[in-house]
């Protein structure tokens, strides 16, 4: 890397969704009075907790009795952010684009599925301490479900919120699924980015970025056959990493045997490298983002985006406020630096 971009105020591109980013690294050093978050303290120990509502054979607060399941397990959520139920008697699209004081008080109606998955029956059972099967089992229900859902909905976002500074609510190891029938703002700036770049240069934008990551090295966490971890060019939060397969595939369901589980231990490895840079059970949220639509997307590049919030330590979090909130994100530490660091305890 140039010594202007490892020392002076610079902006940067973000590739795949057309924004900008300011880093400032000759701020990364300045003292730090403000809030100290106390540790989570990490796992608590329980396997079976039984006022847990994902916890196997449990009662949930809808009533519901969950499976005495064995292995991953997905239910319905049932406090589902959308209905199933395709706009019956919902708002109908109210706004057309011809002007006057409507096209200010758009709308349009949404529907969709919520699912809640239940990776493990072991109650303190997160992922990174899984064993290889034990992660391959929660890959394949990822892939299974999206395989499903995505016949019938425009976008499958499959995610995972860990930890209470996510606003995790339950520390029973699971993850959801929001599928719905319209695009959201993140898909449609990817999908608008890596539509243009394929139209533009006959490949895909994501595949074509990795291998130049891969070629300059500086921003590898980790790369085998059919994995690659980095740290995007333009990442926003501190130790953010993005997951790319060495292949372009669109959706999660068309992985390879031999891919589910090297992804397995892929994801993994770099939850417990987050756990040993902070030395705690590492918040985050982490998603997939797999191609809109049922049909084949060549200018699409499957990816997980992992977005912890720590800065410093357990207890020292990022905030995304005033200038991020007002006019772009903004980060102090180099993206160099963050991958140096995370490299460093895998
Ligand atoms: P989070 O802790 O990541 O928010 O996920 C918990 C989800 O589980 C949440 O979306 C659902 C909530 O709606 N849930 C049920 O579906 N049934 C319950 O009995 C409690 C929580
Ligand atoms: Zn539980």
């Amino acid at each position: 890397m140039t010594d202007s971009l490892s020392q002076t105020p610079h902006r940067r591109r973000n590739a795949l969704t057309g924004e900008w980013v300011m880093v400032s690294p000759q701020r990364a050093q300045r003292p730090w009075q403000g809030e100290e978050s106390p540790a989570s303290g990490g796992s608590i120990g329980v396997t079976y907790d039984p006022d847990c509502y994902l916890c196997p054979g449990n009662t949930r607060v809808s009533g519901h009795l969950n499976a005495p399941y064995t292995a991953p397990w997905a239910f319905d959520n049932d406090f589902p952010a959308v209905g199933t139920n395709l706009h019956k008697g919902s708002a109908e699209a109210n706004a057309t684009d011809s002007g006057g004081p409507s096209a200010l008080f758009k709308s349009e109606p949404v529907a969709g599925r919520c699912r809640v998955l239940c990776y493990h029956p072991d109650h303190n059972k997160t992922l990174p301490n899984m064993t290889e099967q034990e992660a391959l089992a929660v890959v394949q229900l990822w892939a299974s479900e999206v395989g499903a859902l995505r016949q019938s909905y425009q976008w499958v976002q499959v995610f995972e919120n860990r930890g209470e500074m996510m606003g995790c609510s339950n520390a029973h190891p699971h993850g959801q699924i929001w599928a719905v029938d319209r695009l959201p703002n993140e898909g449609v700036k990817e999908l608008a980015q890596q539509q243009a770049f394929f139209d533009a240069q006959g490949v895909t934008l994501l595949d074509f970025y990795r291998a130049e990551e891969e070629r300059l090295a500086e921003r590898l966490v980790i790369q085998e056959e059919h994995w690659t971890v980095l740290v995007p060019y333009w990442a926003m939060w501190p130790f953010e990493t993005l997951l790319l397969p060495r292949r372009q595939i669109d959706h999660l369901d068309a992985l390879t045997e031999s891919e589910q589980l090297s992804l397995a231990q892929m994801v993994t490895r770099l939850l417990r490298g987050y756990d040993a840079l902070f030395d705690t059970s590492c918040p985050y949220t982490m998603g997939w983002h797999g191609a809109p639509g049922s049909g084949p997307a060549p200018h699409w590049q499957l990816h997980a985006h992992f977005y912890p919030p720590l800065l410093r330590s357990a207890g020292v979090r990022k905030h995304m406020v005033g200038y991020e909130m007002l006019s772009e994100a903004q980060r102090d530490l180099t993206p160099e630096a963050a991958a140096e660091k995370l490299r460093q305890t895998l």
